[in-house]
C-alpha cells in the first residue's frame, strides 16, 4: 500500500526556537524571553536568525522538497502584551512567510501557541487565571482571521501535556502553589473554545490538538505493572486527547489527579464548552516510549494498597538509547502509538514532531549525520506499517527543519536537516549547510517514501 498520494512530507519548528529577533519590530516578551536561561545556553535574541533569513530558508525548504512546513506563530509578535492591539509588523512577517511557502507549494501547518505565553499574561497568573483563556481565544481568532485564507491546517497548543507534566519548561521555575491541574483545565477550555471559533470564522479550515503522545510499556506481565502502565498512559496521553476529542475528562487521569490532592474547579459552562469544540484531526509529537512498573513507595496507592497513579520509570532492556539525552529509541513503539491513537479516536492523524537530537559536527564543510538517517528511516518504516494496517496518517513533520535552540541544551543538541553555523557562545555567520540527511530526506519525499535506503 505505502504512503497516500499527497502525503504531507514536512518538517517542523517553533517560533521562539528558530526566529530570534525576540524584541524586534514591536514583538513583546514571552515567558521564554524572561525565564532564567540554563547555564551555558544562549537566550532567544538570535536563535537560527530565521526572522531575517526566512526567504532564503524557504528556498532551501523547497530544495529539500518539503510538501508541508509545521511552524508556530509567536503570540507576542502578533499581540505584544497578550491582549489588545495587533502589531502590524508581526502580521507582515507571517504573511510574508506564508506567501513564500505557498509560492513553493509548501502547505503551512501552523501551531497557534508553542511554549511562548506572553510574559504580560504570566505576570497576571498565566494559565492559572481564566483571563488567559479569553486572551488565548481572542488571539486564536485573530490568527484565523488574518491567516486562515491561506492556512488550512491549524494546531491549538503544542504539548499541553508536557507543559503540565514538566511545567518548569514554560512557567520558568517558581512553581510552589501553582494550581497545576486548574491551569491545565483552563487550557482545555481555551483549546475547545479556539476549535469552535476556528470552525465559526473559517469553516474551510481544519484544526486539532498537538500533544506529545507515547505508549507506556509495562515493566513485566505482573498485573501491578500493567495497571501502573495503564495509569501512566491515562495521565500522560489520554487525559489530553479525551478532553480534546470527547470534551470529557479521562476517568483514570481524574482519579490520579484527585488522589494526588489537586482540586479542579470545573463549571457547567466549562463542560458545555468542552463538548462544543471538536478537532478535525489529531496532531501529535513522538520521540520515545517509556517503560513503567509498580515500584513500592514510588506509585500512588491508597490505604488498601490499590494503585491510583502512573508507574515509576524503569529500564527497557529491548531498546537502545539516544547518545545525547539517553531517550529510548523505539520505532515499533511509534507504530503501536499510531495504532492505539487510531483505535481510540478514529480521526485522521498527522505527526508534527519526531527526530533525533545529537551533537552534529561540521567537518570540512560537511555534516555526516547517518545516525539521524537511521533513526528517521526506522520510524518512517514503522509509520508505513501502521498505515498499511489501516491507520489514516496524512503527514509526517520531523523535528526539526533546521538546527534551532533545543529546550535545554541550546545549539549543542541539533535536530535539523540543515546545519546552522553557530555555537552556544558564538553566533558565527549563521550559514546554512545541508547535512547528509538533507539529501536522504529529499529522496524519501521525491519517491513518496518508497526509497528509504
Ligand atoms: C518537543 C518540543 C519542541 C522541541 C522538541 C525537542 O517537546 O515541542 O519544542 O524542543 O521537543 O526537545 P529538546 O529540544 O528538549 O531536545
Amino acid at each position: 500500500m505505502g504512503f497516500p498520494k499527497d502525503f504531507f512530507w514536512g518538517a517542523s519548528s517553533s517560533a521562539y526556537q528558530i526566529e530570534g529577533a525576540s524584541a524586534t519590530d514591536g514583538k513583546g516578551p514571552s515567558v521564554q524571553d524572561v525565564k532564567t536561561i540554563p547555564a551555558g545556553t544562549p537566550d532567544f535574541t538570535v536563535c537560527s536568525g530565521h526572522y531575517e533569513r526566512y526567504a532564503d530558508d524557504v528556498e532551501l525548504f523547497a530544495e529539500l522538497g518539503l510538501k508541508a512546513y509545521r511552524f508556530s506563530i509567536a503570540w507576542t509578535r502578533i499581540i505584544p502584551n497578550g491582549v489588545g492591539e495587533v502589531n502590524q509588523a508581526g502580521v507582515d512577517f507571517y504573511n510574508n512567510l506564508i506567501d513564500a511557502l505557498r509560492a513553493k507549494n509548501i502547505e503551512p501547518i501552523v501551531t497557534v501557541y508553542h511554549f511562548d505565553l506572553p510574559a504580560a499574561l504570566q505576570e497576571k497568573g498565566g494559565w492559572a487565571s481564566r483571563e488567559t483563556v479569553d486572551a488565548f481565544v481572542e488571539y486564536s481568532r485573530t490568527c484565523f482571521e488574518l491567516f486562515g485564507d491561506r492556512v488550512t491546517y491549524w494546531q491549538t497548543i503544542n504539548e499541553q501535556n508536557m507543559m503540565t507534566l514538566v511545567p518548569e519548561h514554560v512557567v520558568g521555575g517558581a512553581l510552589d502553589d501553582y494550581p497545576l491541574y486548574q491551569a491545565n483545565h483552563h487550557m482545555f477550555v481555551a483549546q475547545s473554545k479556539a476549535m469552535a471559533v476556528c470552525h465559526e470564522v473559517r469553516p474551510e479550515c481544519r484544526i486539532g490538538p498537538a500533544p506529545n503522545i507515547a505508549i507506556h510499556n509495562p515493566a513485566s506481565s505482573d498485573p501491578k505493572d500493567v495497571l501502573a502502565a495503564q495509569y501512566a498512559d491515562a495521565v500522560r496521553n489520554w487525559l489530553y486527547l479525551d478532553a480534546a476529542v470527547f470534551g470529557e475528562y479521562n476517568a483514570l487521569a481524574l482519579d490520579y489527579i484527585k488522589h494526588s490532592g489537586y482540586t479542579i474547579d470545573i463549571t457547567d459552562e466549562d463542560r458545555q464548552v468542552m463538548k462544543n469544540g471538536k478537532p478535525d484531526f489529531i496532531a501529535f509529537n513522538y520521540y520515545n516510549t517509556d517503560t513503567v512498573g509498580y515500584v513500592a513507595g514510588e506509585v500512588l496507592v491508597d490505604e488498601q494498597g490499590n494503585i491510583h497513579g502512573p508507574g515509576a520509570r524503569v529500564d527497557n532492556p529491548s531498546l537502545g538509547k539516544t547518545q545525547f539525552s539517553g531517550w529510548w529509541i523505539d520505532p515499533v513503539g511509534f507504530r503501536t502509538t499510531l495504532q492505539e491513537i487510531h483505535s481510540r479516536y478514529r480521526l485522521p492523524l498527522i505527526v508534527t514532531e519526531n527526530g533525533l537530537g545529537e551533537r552534529d559536527e561540521l567537518i570540512d564543510g560537511e555534516v555526516d549525520d547517518q545516525y539521524r538517517i537511521d533513526y528517521l528511516r526506522d520510524h518512517i518504516s514503522q509509520m508505513e506499517a501502521a498505515i498499511d494496517s489501516g491507520v489514516p496518517v496524512f503527514g509526517y513533520n520531523p523535528w526539526s527543519v533546521m538546527d534551532l535552540i533545543s529546550t535545554h541544551e541550546g545549539f549543542l543538541k541539533r535536530y535539523g536537516f540543515i546545519y546552522v553555523n553557530r555555537t552556544n557562545d558564538d553566533e558565527l555567520d549563521l550559514a546554512r549547510i545541508k547535512k547528509k540527511s538533507f539529501g536522504w530526506y529529499r529522496k524519501v519525499i521525491e519517491t513518496n517514501g518508497a526509497d528509504l535506503a
